[in-house]
């Protein structure tokens, strides 16, 4: 089915390991999409939604016990472990291989084998990557053919000769004991069995796009990362871009499609992706960012009207839903939704709704959506050479500790404040919810190989460029003594992004402190905001002390990375605790 003879080979040898009963090379075309579509109607796999306030979307309830990332499963299985470094879970490739194997054989008997070939990036960038994922699941064909470019163009692209990332994937029993994601970099290889979820899954999206991409970004020269792609348009018509890594479900697809509040008249967001962003070097020396995927795979608790009108326009056709709820009239609903909740609710294991029982949606309940249905898409998401970046935003969930936002004082700075990133954790990995943990570029569950390496890497840019974006930190998710939320969030966030783009047209003011520039509470426009001067303070303050403990921890986490650890971080280190020192003998 190919002229490929690298692809034909792999397919024939995972063919003869599975046995499945058919093999079907996916073509990406409508009429394949009906076929599939009817099929899972039929064995039930698949539920269709009101056909008039919901055109061609369709209800997927997963196994019970596979609602996320297993991170405690995914290993990265590289010859030398110190390759995969203490953020990875590691197993020797040759071990990882028989054990995978063993339960490979003969999985697909009784099943249909798909064979995708997919694009990741835009046709005709030079920055897009090929591959193929092998799956017995038609739910993953019908997800990756929303979240990636899969079908004939792509297996085109492979057979004039491209590289491509080779995925072997079957949900086997849905057991979670016997259940892993397994990466080999150095094969270009991804093997996920036992699970039938998200980025267990689709193989194109953390797996592909992520862990392999960041390791070959490293030895050629780029950048895979973790991150949301945004347009800024102002008033006068100009548009800057932001690239911003937060850890899954912190609200990166809400960011990306922001509709600033009303007293911004003139300002747009245009949305280039909404979760990772492959970012290179351009020939004028700036970093220019493509969004690999297709689709958006989004949180759907939390999403409404309010939090994101231009997501909720997205999502009114063609779109695949994961664990949601279901009303009386077939429609979607999940908790934080507009309106009241109706009577009567379908919960996301299809039991009639009990409050006893949790949510009626799965906390990480998800919406798979192509990008191009969304009103604020940009013009420029399928640009070949992708967008160029004024800067780049990390962030996390904290309730204390990190300001609403602060700027880096140069890119080695810029990096030490993504690597030290703490975020609490939530629903999208299985897990305990709302620990603090460091997540550093928000890469942790991601980064194909050792931080300290990876760190190295981002740091070698500063000596490859003078141009490269201004780097912030920002934190949406501080709370007061009363445990509520003192930054609005949203919609509002746009106060932030906007002394952020004035910051990189050297047109804002700040002050600087130990951990970066901060704003004045005069910096941020909040007019029409219902906000005190006093919040606005205590969201901008850095506690000495308090930093002084943060720093602390920063240096003891990096200190993990042994010999790895680029100098340059450990004298970021130094440097804030010395400048903090000064300031509390003062
Ligand atoms: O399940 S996914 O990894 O695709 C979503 C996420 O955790 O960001
Ligand atoms: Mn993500």
């Amino acid at each position: 089915m190919t002229k490929n003879q690298a692809l034909a080979q792999w397919i024939a040898e995972v063919t003869a390991l599975t046995q499945p009963d058919n093999v079907h090379w996916c073509d990406g075309s409508e009429q394949e999409n009906e076929l599939l579509v009817a099929r899972m109607l039929e064995d039930g796999s698949l539920i269709r939604l009101n056909e008039e306030t919901h055109p061609n979307c369709f209800l997927h309830r997963s196994a019970p016990s596979d609602v996320a990332r297993v991170e405690h499963l995914t290993f990265v299985c590289t010859r030398d472990k110190e390759d995969a470094g203490s953020n990875n879970n590691w197993m020797d490739p040759t071990a990882a291989h028989t054990l995978m194997d063993g339960l490979y054989a003969g999985c697909m008997r009784g099943r249909t084998m798909y064979v995708i070939p997919y694009l990741m990036g835009p046709y005709g960038s030079p920055y897009s990557r090929a591959g193929v994922e092998v799956t017995d699941s038609p739910y993953v064909v019908a997800n990756m053919r929303v979240m990636a470019r899969i079908g004939t163009q792509a297996l085109a692209h492979i057979e004039a000769g491209n590289s491509f990332v080779k995925g072997l994937h079957s949900i086997g029993q849905l057991d979670p004991e016997n259940r892993y994601i397994a990466h080999f970099p150095e094969e270009l290889l991804i093997k996920s069995f036992g699970s039938g979820y998200g980025g267990n899954a689709l193989l194109g999206k953390k797996c592909h796009a992520l862990r392999i991409a960041s390791w070959q970004a490293r030895s050629e020269g780029w950048l895979a990362e973790h991150m949301l792609i945004l347009g800024i348009e102002d008033p006068a018509g100009n548009t800057s871009y932001v690239a911003a890594a937060f850890p899954s479900a912190c609200g990166k697809t809400n960011l990306a499609m922001l509709v600033p509040p009303d007293s911004f008249k003139g300002w747009k967001v245009w949305t280039v992706g909404d979760d990772i962003a492959w970012l290179h070097l351009g020939e004028d020396g700036r970093l220019w960012a493509i969004n690999p995927e297709a689709g958006f795979f989004g949180v759907a608790p939390g999403t409404s009207l309010k939090t994101n009108p231009n997501c909720m326009r997205t999502l009114g056709r063609d779109a695949i839903y994961t664990n949601v709820a279901l009303t009386p009239s077939m429609e979607p609903w999940w908790e934080g939704i507009d309106g009241e909740k109706p009577a009567g609710l379908i919960d996301w294991q299809g039991r009639p709704h009990d409050p006893a029982n949790g949510p009626a949606a799965h906390p990480n309940s998800r919406f798979t959506v192509a990008a191009s249905q969304c009103p604020s898409y940009s013009p420029q998401a399928n640009a070949p050479q992708g967008v160029p970046l004024s800067a780049i935003i990390f962030g996390g969930r904290r309730s204390t500790v990190a300001p609403l936002v602060f700027e880096a004082l140069d890119w080695a700075h810029g990096v030490f404040a993504g690597a030290a990133v703490a975020s609490e954790t939530t629903a999208a990995a299985v897990g305990q919810v709302g620990q603090v943990r460091r997540d550093p570029m928000a890469m942790k569950p991601f980064c194909g190989y050792n931080f300290g390496d990876y760190w190295a890497h981002w740091l070698s840019f500063g000596e490859r460029s003078s141009k490269l974006p201004k780097v912030f930190h920002v934190n949406w998710f501080r709370k007061d003594g009363d445990g509520k939320f003192m930054w609005p969030g949203y919609g509002d966030n746009m106060r932030v992004l906007k002394w952020i783009i004035e910051r990189c047209e050297g047109r804002a003011e700040a002050r600087r402190t130990p951990v970066g520039l901060v704003p004045h509470a005069g910096d941020v426009d909040v007019s029409g905001l219902d906000l005190t001067h006093q919040t606005l303070e205590a969201l901008l303050a850095i506690d000495p002390e308090i930093w002084q403990r943060e720093v602390g921890e920063i240096g003891e986490f990096f200190a993990t990375y042994g010999s790895r650890l680029p100098a340059q971080l450990r004298a970021q280190v130094e440097r804030i605790q010395r400048e903090l020192e000064r300031q509390l003998a003062a």
